[in-house]
């Protein structure tokens, strides 16, 4: 039998809050539980901040804004560069934690999204530097440039499906560029991220990275309406980011959304020549991010591959992704972990089912159990699907893919495209011709071609349509939404 690999956390529970470099138990001495959905068990309780702790943190923030803004960018740098050195040396404790909260398999995602974690905060560590501004050549009599000016104090909101990448990509670009934070982090997810918060402490100056654990309606709300607060970070549903946009509006608080997806994954003929079925197979599976439980915005969830290679394709990608292990992500052995909790665990299967029942059949999977030891759904293919279906157009968010036969590009390019999302897509082809038009066509803010991979530090990351706006993981990014262009003109004295 495997022995299963177990995450280190205190009895007595977990402040939560991190509020001017302390920690900080919440007034109202509530708490939030924490479940480990692979098994179905109470793990932690964790302080549950509201508003009140969200002003302490904006008044923190406010007080160190001048002297942190003020360091200079390499320094600022350099503190970002040592955090993601010390993830890197306690990546295997934190990936622990990450996969007993997450349900993110510790063998296939949470070491790697702990490493990429720390990957993140080196690249902006190194990048910091980069925050520059431009001249204009006005002659002798004047000398006029622009600065890139942080906008003052973030708030970011994160969820729980990459809880450690996604705070690290929110920490790094608000304090790479001068601002201070206020962090919230995921209800279902927060552990994690305490833990990078006990890595970090001591390292920042305090008031300049607080972290708020709560709830979206009560601490992430004060966040996304507070006055103090100059611009906010979401990611997570569309339904919750138009909420966001529209209490920025009221200030004029500048946001970055990067919220769902359903996005296409195309594959030509060509794809599978030259002896290369089984890569193709395999990246397709893993751009549908089976082995996160189809729980990432980008999954490439809605397959549609050419007819003549539909019979010889499809099979092989029901193989390999109905050959991962599915079970306990703390389990050394697993491949395939649990959805985060018995909520989103109910609507896949309440999308599943009523695909069923509209006539879909399943190539591999079905519709999951109703009561489950843990919530661990199959990998599941369905194919006989209307694209006007709710589960070929809307986000399942769980391990579950339509695959739609395609005649002509033309056809495949209109079936992408009919969708409010433009997040991700992948395009499987060896024909450069093909890959231009296609490439253009797609409405998406990032398109992979013959890869179904992660994202990466330095490029920049976002979404179009209902997808988002704002980009994230790279320099280029973080200085379009962090910071805002502001011009000197200075009128020379002519000299002697
Ligand atoms: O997300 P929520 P949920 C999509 C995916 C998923 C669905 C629902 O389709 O099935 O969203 O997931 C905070 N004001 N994605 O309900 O509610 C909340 O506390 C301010 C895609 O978990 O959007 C958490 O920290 N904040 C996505 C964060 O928002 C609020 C990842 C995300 O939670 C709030 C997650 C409010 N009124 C879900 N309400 C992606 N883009 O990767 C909630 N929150």
């Amino acid at each position: 039998m495997t022995t299963l690999l177990e995450p280190k956390l205190p009895e007595a529970g977990l402040a939560g809050n991190y509020i001017n470099g302390a920690w900080h138990w919440p007034a109202n001495g509530q708490t939030l539980t924490i479940e480990n959905p692979s098994r179905r068990v109470d793990i932690c309780a964790v302080g549950r901040g509201t508003a009140t702790e969200v002003d302490l943190a904006v008044d923190a923030a406010r007080a160190a804004l001048p002297g942190w803004r003020a360091m200079a960018a390499a320094d600022r740098g350099k503190l970002l560069s040592e955090l993601g050195r010390r993830l890197e040396e306690n990546a295997e404790e934190v990936a622990r934690v990450l996969a007993a909260e997450s349900g993110n398999a510790i063998k296939t995602q949470s070491r790697g999204e702990a490493m990429g974690a720390a990957g993140v905060l080196k690249y902006y560590g190194g990048v910091a530097v980069e925050q520059k501004g431009e001249t204009l050549p006005l002659g002798p009599g004047i000398f006029s440039y622009s600065t890139r000016e942080p906008h003052g104090i973030v708030g970011s909101i994160i969820p729980w499906n990459s809880p450690l990448q996604l705070g690290a990509v929110k920490i790094s670009m608000a304090l790479a560029t001068g601002n201070c934070l206020i962090l919230k982090a995921a209800e279902d997810a927060p552990l994690a991220i305490l833990k990078l918060v006990e890595l970090a402490d001591g390292l920042f100056p305090p008031g300049v990275f607080n972290v708020v654990t709560g709830f979206g309606e009560d601490a992430g709300a004060a966040i996304a309406n507070h006055p103090g607060i100059n611009k906010v970070s979401f990611t997570g549903s569309s339904e919750v980011g138009k909420l966001i946009a529209h209490s920025a509006a009221d200030r004029i608080a500048k946001v970055t959304l990067e919220l769902g997806g359903k996005s296409p994954t195309i594959v030509f003929p060509d794809a599978i020549e030259n002896g290369r079925l089984e890569t193709t197979a395999q990246q397709v599976a893993n751009a549908m991010r089976f082995a996160r439980q189809g729980q990432s915005c980008t999954a490439g969830s809605r397959l549609f591959i050419h007819k003549d290679i539909w019979d010889t394709l499809l099979p092989k990608v029901a193989e390999k992704s109905a050959a991962l292990k599915v079970g306990d992500a703390l389990d050394p052995d697993v491949d395939m972990g649990a959805v985060v909790n018995a909520e989103r665990y109910g609507e896949i299967r309440a999308f599943v089912a009523e695909a069923e029942a509209q006539g879909a059949e399943f190539l591999i999977g079905g519709t999951p159990a109703e009561d489950p030891a843990g919530f661990t759904p199959n990998p599941t293919i369905i194919t006989g699907v209307d694209n006007t279906w709710r589960i070929a157009r809307e986000e399942v968010f769980g391990p579950v893919m339509v695959a739609i036969p395609f005649d002509s590009e033309a056809e495949v390019i209109e079936m992408a495209n009919d969708t409010h999302y433009g997040l991700a897509a992948f395009i499987f082809t060896h024909d450069v011709s093909r890959i231009t038009r296609l490439t253009r066509s797609i409405d998406a803010g990032w398109i992979q071609v013959n890869q179904g991979g992660g994202q990466i530090p330095g490029m920049s990351y976002g979404g179009t349509k209902q997808s988002g706006m704002g980009s994230e993981y790279s320099i280029e990014g973080a200085l379009e939404a962090y910071t805002y262009r502001k011009s000197v003109t200075i009128n020379v004295e002519a000299g002697e």
